[in-house]
């Protein structure tokens, strides 16, 4: 399972190369260079990913359960038996520490595929009785050949977390991975092919968003799109899927704030927020970039985290002593560092990193970024109210539950936040109040997979996980009977 030099598509069981005959480069954020070349798939290449999983959806969609919870269990146990190979190629690919991809990417797409395969052995429906003579009863049927479209910070995570529920309800996918790190998807194919996928029960399709990615969403016989990705992106596919009525879920960005009182658990609290500000560089949708401290212990906790930050180990991701890696793209640093410069203009004090980091050696060329710490902005400042996915977050004080709630709610996302305090009544009251759709108390990223997972507002529509995610890709249909 090593990573190739021309990734090919995966359609109808085949590894074929696009109909264009172009690639793309894919270059590796490690060192800047290119390292692999994806097709640069266009509407042609989609066409026949779909035939594939028309043609693949009749047995597919009714062997029953068991028999798609043996082999997606197959495709479980493929990817951990390679799960060094597959660690490699995200890292290789995205720039984020092995030790991650060892510990949260990889085990995490595994993961994903035995939930839903055992899911769906004990996903049943509803009945309802009308008294004396008729009998309701639910169907939840798979709705056909879905589109399944990720994005770069958490790859293979994030594309199994939609192509397994998809696949495990009966439906076929088409699924496009990012452009940015298209490798592990790449591997994920051949996985199918040892696990004894049917062909065409999953497609993977690479290429560019608005070319290969738009022509899945725009193609009339994928009936659902189920999207992780930016606000923006997710805009523009909402106004081409909704005139279709295609169902959609959307997973977009955050803003998300972290509330930290007075009274929480000090060392528990600086150790997980070092962790919710940092993660994979800041670039997970549930990162906590604004962290809203209460006054009494503001100096103190700005003294402590400044010090932790500036102790961030940033370089190789090959080296287990590397906390953070190199920033996915030169497109997204160079974004990331425009928001640095943002923050001084508006008047912000940059307390520690600041800068790109001009790497040595064979690392020279890659794209790395010092860990930020920003305090003195205003609640409304650009800085404070835009997604900027890096590793940069903005400090400040306040004084009041009412005031760091509506501060908390005074931006256009609504993804998560978290909430430091030992006083639960407090907890639950302001958890109550937050505009987000996952709220952790005293704890970040703690995931449970069969709760509901997704955002309001400018994060997105619907929920992923559990039976949200099985009631998302599959079509209920009420039968009344009377007797
Ligand atoms: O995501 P895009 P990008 C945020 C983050 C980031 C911003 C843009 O702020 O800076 O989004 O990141 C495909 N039709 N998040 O550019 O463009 C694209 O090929 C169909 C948060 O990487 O949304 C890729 O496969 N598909 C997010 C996927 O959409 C299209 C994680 C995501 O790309 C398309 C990542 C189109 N018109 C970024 N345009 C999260 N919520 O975790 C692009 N794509």
């Amino acid at each position: 399972m090593k990573p190739v030099k021309y990734i090919k598509n995966y359609i109808g069981g085949a590894l074929v190369p696009p109909d264009s005959g172009d690639y793309l480069d894919n270059v590796s954020p490690f060192n800047g260079e290119v390292y692999s070349h994806i097709p640069d798939s266009d509407a042609s290449d989609v066409k026949k990913a779909v035939e594939a999983a028309e043609r693949a959806f009749p047995e597919w969609s009714t062997c029953g359960a068991e028999k798609r919870f043996r082999i997606l269990t197959r495709l479980a146990d493929i990817i951990e038996q390679n799960l060094e190979d597959f660690a490699h190629a995200e890292s290789l690919d995205s720039g984020k520490p092995i030790t991650m991809s060892r510990s949260v990417d990889i085990p995490r797409a595994h993961s994903n595929i035995r939930f839903f395969a055992t899911a769906i052995m004990h996903f049943a429906s509803e009945s309802h009785h009308m008294e004396g003579d008729a009998i309701n009863f639910t169907l939840r049927q798979p709705i056909g050949v879905i589109g399944c479209i990720s994005p770069w910070n958490l790859p293979l995570y994030l594309f199994t977390w939609k192509i397994a529920p998809a696949l495990a309800a009966g439906n076929c996918v088409v699924a496009k991975p990012s452009e940015i790190t298209p490798m592990t998807a790449f591997l994920l194919a051949k996985a199918c092919d040892e696990a004894g996928v049917p062909p065409g029960v999953l497609n993977i399709i690479h290429g560019l968003g608005p070319k290969a990615g738009q022509a899945i969403v725009e193609h009339p016989k994928i009936k659902a799109i189920s999207f992780t990705g930016g606000t923006t992106t997710g805009r523009e596919i909402a106004r081409i899927a909704a005139p279709m009525f295609k169902k959609l879920s959307l997973e977009l960005g955050g803003k998300n704030p972290n509330i930290i009182f007075a009274d929480c658990d000090f060392d528990k609290m600086i150790f997980d927020t070092l962790r919710s500000s940092f993660s994979n560089n800041g670039q997970i949708c549930l990162c906590g970039s604004r962290i809203f401290v209460e006054r009494p212990i503001y100096e103190k906790f700005k003294e402590e985290f400044v010090k932790r930050t500036r102790f961030l180990k940033i370089g190789d991701p090959f080296l287990p002593i590397t906390d953070l890696g190199a920033i996915s793209s030169k497109s997204h640093m160079e974004k990331v560092f425009s928001y640095i410069e943002l923050a001084k203009v508006e008047g912000g004090e940059i307390l520690c990193g600041g800068n790109i980091i001009e790497q040595e050696g064979k690392l020279e060329g890659g794209f790395y970024l010092s860990p930020t710490v920003i305090e003195g902005l205003p609640h409304d400042a650009r800085t404070n109210r835009e997604e900027i996915f890096g590793p940069v977050v903005t400090i400040m004080p306040f004084d009041t539950e009412e005031e760091v709630i509506s501060y908390a709610n005074s931006v256009v996302y609504g993804l998560s936040a978290t909430i430091w305090t030992k006083d639960v009544t407090r907890a639950n009251r302001v958890a109550e109040k937050l505009e987000a759709g996952v709220v952790w108390v005293n704890c970040w990223l703690k995931r449970d997979l069969r709760t509901p997972f997704g955002g309001m507002k400018s994060s997105g529509v619907g929920r992923e996980g559990g039976l949200e995610a099985l009631r998302f890709f599959t079509e209920p249909k009420n039968v009344c009977i009377k007797y």
